[in-house]
């Protein structure tokens, strides 16, 4: 059967669709849904919640006794894409396909089916209100991306954002994750209800830290004394969340449709590694999580700093200059040996030996196993998705080992040959043009246009001391300056991949 032969066929999914789905080619859940309750809201379904927590949510639903720990996802985006969205998820009742592939590129897909809700804010506030002051929901967790918390590179509320503003100005209607979160803590504690965990899942240091920041923050500013009543009553856990899982283009959309025989409005995809790592800190209750695989420590930081120092920066490592060199997919780039080389060194050389991860795991098996993860050819991650946000994704995944490298008075003796070579890469990616001269448009939503054009300049100093890098001092640091205009030099005249074989 052809491809589109297959997709006329395909299985609508939906509830009533499940009992036709063919078990050889697709996993189904083993619980009854329709026991299923709702005891977390989590705010910003995207791609990676729905192959992260709501998978594990689904294994611990299979647990008998666990049946009141559903998820209900709530969208707080007002684009039309996020109606699009709320559409898709609602027509199939909230149920999608996950297929994970294995580092050969071998699949299998199942049926999640965690998330028994989707709720669509803008359209339906006053539900959406309604569920999160439900003494039935004991969690609310985001993935809101790092931006949605509103702080600056020092960790300060940013009070005068728009969406905090329009906030405090009218409590009672918010539209914004704090502004939704403060309020239903409102009215639980004045109706006596106990409050919610506040759960962050996002990929950041401290990402439960960062999230009580923001929470207390907008609630200071709101009402003191609630503020108060938060800081004693909530808790805010720290975790580290690990998984890949890429964009999903039509193309893969379309092999998951020929493999498991269903048409999926919005399928995920995923590795088939997976890693939670989660302070045991919550104020109302939790699933099993440690019986579906995910880990508990008192201590979140050294896997924090690992898995940002070691993963996230090697694949800012990979894809700048992988963009760059006219790469598209992350495993195509690390087959290159010159990259590889790049990558390996980077992590062999610079990262391990000023990097403290949690005790008994080794930093070289880490390596040698995230080097494996992104060689999996049949995630097609692309590369612009991955260089995507290095406003961001430099300050805090690769800065923190270039500071450890430079912040000695003599840095002499220091190889900053690597480091340099990616920055340098990095403004080669703002200039938005590949080795083989085809354009490209960076993906940095946190980059204005004028400072793209600035950054992107020939002017080695006011690139090193560009907003994001200048805390680092690189511009005084002869050593720095140095192996950086080394890097350029052979940047410009070789490209990428001949820069590499002379680096
Ligand atoms: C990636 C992450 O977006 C990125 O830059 O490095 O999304 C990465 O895939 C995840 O952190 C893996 O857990």
């Amino acid at each position: 059967m052809t491809a589109t032969a297959e997709s006329k066929t395909a299985i609508k999914l939906n509830e009533k669709a499940l009992a036709n789905l063919d078990p050889k080619r697709v996993k189904i859940f083993k619980y009854d849904r329709s026991k299923v309750t709702a005891g977390i809201a989590h705010i910003g379904v995207g791609n990676f919640h729905r192959a992260h927590q709501a998978r594990y949510i689904d294994d611990c639903l299979a647990i008998p006794g666990n049946e009141s720990w559903g998820i209900v996802g709530i969208s707080l985006g007002d684009r039309p894409s996020s109606k699009a969205k709320a559409k898709a998820m609602k027509d199939q009742d909230c149920l999608y396909t996950l297929t994970e592939y294995d580092a050969k590129g071998k699949p299998s897909t199942r049926i999640i089916g965690s998330i028994i809700q989707y709720l669509h804010a803008p359209e339906d506030p006053e539900a959406t209100m309604t569920m999160l002051v439900d003494p039935a929901i004991r969690i609310v967790s985001m993935t809101i991306t790092e931006g949605g918390y509103h702080l600056d590179s020092e960790g300060n509320f940013q009070s005068d954002a728009e969406a905090v503003q329009a906030d405090l100005k009218d409590p009672e209607h918010p539209k914004d994750t704090f502004g939704y979160i403060v309020e239903a803590l409102a009215r639980r504690r004045k109706a006596g209800t106990e409050p919610f965990t506040v759960f962050s899942c996002d990929n950041q240091r401290g990402n439960g830290d960062v999230a009580k920041q923001a929470v207390l923050s907008f609630a200071r500013l709101r009402d003191p004394e609630l503020a108060e009543w938060i800081e004693k009553n909530v808790s805010f856990p720290n975790s580290m969340v690990d998984r890949i899982a890429p964009t999903v283009t039509e193309e893969e959309a379309e092999a998951v449709r020929k493999l498991t025989g269903i048409d999926d409005q919005s399928p995920v995809i995923a590795e088939n590694f997976l890693q939670w790592v989660i302070k045991d800190e919550f104020c109302n209750g939790r699933p099993p999580f440690e019986k579906v695989g995910a880990e508990f420590t008192q201590n979140v930081a050294p896997y924090e700093h690992m898995k940002g120092r070691m993963l996230n920066a090697s694949h800012t490592a990979i894809a700048l200059p992988g963009v760059v060199a006219g790469y598209e997919y992350v495993h195509e780039a690390l087959g290159d040996p010159e990259i590889h080389r790049l990558v390996y060194d980077f992590m062999t050389k610079d990262v391990i030996p000023v990097t403290k991860g949690p005790d008994g795991i080794s930093l070289t098996d880490y390596r040698d196993m995230v080097l494996s993860r992104f060689s999996n050819p049949a995630l097609k991650d692309q590369l612009v998705r991955i260089a995507g946000d290095s406003a961001n994704k430099l300050p805090t995944f690769l800065l923190p080992t270039i500071n450890e490298h430079t912040e000695d008075e003599d840095t002499s003796s220091r190889d900053l040959r690597r480091m340099a070579f990616i920055l340098a890469c990095f403004r080669r990616y703002l200039r938005g043009i590949d080795d083989k001269g085809h354009k490209f448009t960076p993906i940095e939503p946190h980059i204005s246009k004028e400072e793209r054009a600035e950054w992107g300049s020939e002017n080695t100093e006011g690139f090193l001391n560009c907003r994001i890098l200048e805390s680092l001092g690189l511009a005084d640091n002869e050593a720095f300056v140095k192996a950086f205009n080394h890097a350029v030099s052979l940047l410009k005249p070789q490209g990428v991949l001949g820069a590499l074989r002379h680096l």
